[in-house]
């Protein structure tokens, strides 16, 4: 069957006979409501309800949203949608939707609707807090990454991954671009939201030490296929309600280095800490949302490094530091060494691809609610600019190897006015 794009209008008709969302929504498709719900940068997304409840359907479009169909991309991001969400969910049970149909033809994926559920960015231009926020995000990650790696996985399932996932080259290709190579050059779908910015982008393309670490993380990003990567999570990414966070949009999956993950979803914290002077009605009124902000980063990083090291414990039966090596001959302090040596590795990699976030989210095309809402120009630069800076720090001084508490530390003082 050939690929058509869905519309509100004819959703009723071409999914009417697909049993996994009768069977959600009701049996008559004339007492379906649908809604095009989609406010990303590249799907169509739809929520169907009836009256036995509901279900989201995805359906990749062949051309980047956001841009047009002057920018074709193929609708197959779709199928490592599909592989990568049934991975997740085999190994971080229940923290992504629910796959209920898959039509690789059409590029649609019917999936479980997630109501009340609020996409985490907005949230955090609202003020709201989550509870188990920072818990839930640094399991998803270390087990995600834990369980999709050699550390864990039979080595041919892992090289069979490997290789499907090897195909996402499109969407990979975007990451490539747009977070390690654009926001470092004029290139021309670059946008800065105010004119202030400007003498602070120039330096940074001028930043020769920016721009090897740049490369040095993009170099890891291309050739360091250590595990299955959600491959974008951002806070576009998350939705949340109350005390339950949920993962969504799967579609940038790919084999890549362990912190990577790790480190957009950090900066994607540390970029709506330095927007809350954009949302708050006086200065300092948003403070206590600040330190909880902060907190989040504090805990995903250590929930990260002790549910790692639990299923290193427990679960490592890969082809990665094998028993044999180690504990089987009585050095259980050998292979706690080699965890603490490869966690700081990982660190300083996360470090180093939230400087990358950051920049791109500011400098690059794909820029991010919690700024972009600031009305005031000169406001929405003067956050911009603090975590331009933080962003700086993070690449190019990585090996240095910031803790937590350093992080957070060298945000307060940005935030304070400091620039040094
Ligand atoms: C052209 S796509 C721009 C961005 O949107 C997605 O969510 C990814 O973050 C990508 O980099
Ligand atoms: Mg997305």
């Amino acid at each position: 069957v050939t690929y058509r794009p869905l519309t509100v209008e004819s959703l009723r008709a071409r999914l009417g006979d697909v049993s996994a969302v009768a069977e959600r929504v009701g049996p008559d498709p004339g007492a379906w409501r649908a809604r095009e719900v989609g406010d990303g940068n590249l799907n169509l997304v739809f929520v169907v309800e009836g009256p036995s409840g509901a279900v989201v359907v995805k359906q990749a479009l062949p051309y980047v949203r956001m841009v047009g169909e002057s920018w074709p991309l193929s609708a197959r991001r779709s199928y490592f949608e599909y592989h990568a969400l049934i991975r997740q969910d085999a190994r971080d049970p229940g923290r992504v939707p629910k796959v209920h149909h898959f039509d690789e033809a059409q590029a649609l994926i019917v999936m479980e609707y997630l109501t009340p559920h609020v996409i985490l960015r907005r949230g955090m231009i609202a003020r709201v807090m989550h509870p188990k926020l920072g818990e839930q995000l640094g399991l998803f990650v270390a087990r995600t990454a834990f369980r999709g790696s050699d550390l864990s996985m039979p080595t041919a399932q892992r090289k069979a991954d490997l290789a499907l996932f090897a195909d996402n080259v499109e969407l990979c290709g975007i990451t490539e671009s747009l977070v390690f190579t654009e926001p470092y050059f004029a290139a021309p779908m670059n946008r800065r939201t105010s004119p202030e910015l400007d003498a602070v982008a120039a330096e940074i393309r001028a930043d020769v030490e920016l721009k090897i670490a740049a490369q040095q993380l993009k170099l890891k990003f291309c050739a360091h296929a250590e595990t299955l990567l959600h491959g974008d999570l951002h806070a576009g990414s998350i939705m949340a309600h109350g005390d339950e966070a949920r993962v969504i949009d799967a579609e940038f999956a790919v084999y890549g280095p362990f912190g990577f993950d790790l480190g957009m979803l950090i900066a994607n914290f540390l970029m709506a800490f330095f927007a809350q002077s954009g949302h708050e009605a006086s200065a300092g009124e948003r403070d206590g949302y600040r330190e909880w902000i902060l907190g989040v980063t504090t805990t995903i990083g250590e929930v990260f490094r002790a549910e790692f090291t639990r299923l290193w414990r427990t679960e490592r039966a890969g082809i990665l530091y094998p028993r044999a090596l180690f504990e089987d001959q009585g050095q259980h302090e050998a292979a706690e060494r080699a965890l603490s040596e490869l966690l700081h590795d990982v660190w300083i990699d996360a470090l180093g691809f939230a400087g990358m976030e950051i920049h791109r989210r500011i400098l690059g095309l794909a820029h991010i609610a919690e700024f972009e809402l600031i009305a005031d120009p000169r406001t929405r630069s003067a956050c911009e600019a603090k975590a331009l800076r933080l962003g700086r720090r993070l690449a190019v001084e990585r090996a240095g190897a910031m803790t937590s508490a350093d992080i957070q530390a060298a945000a307060w003082r940005l935030e304070s006015g400091e620039t040094g």
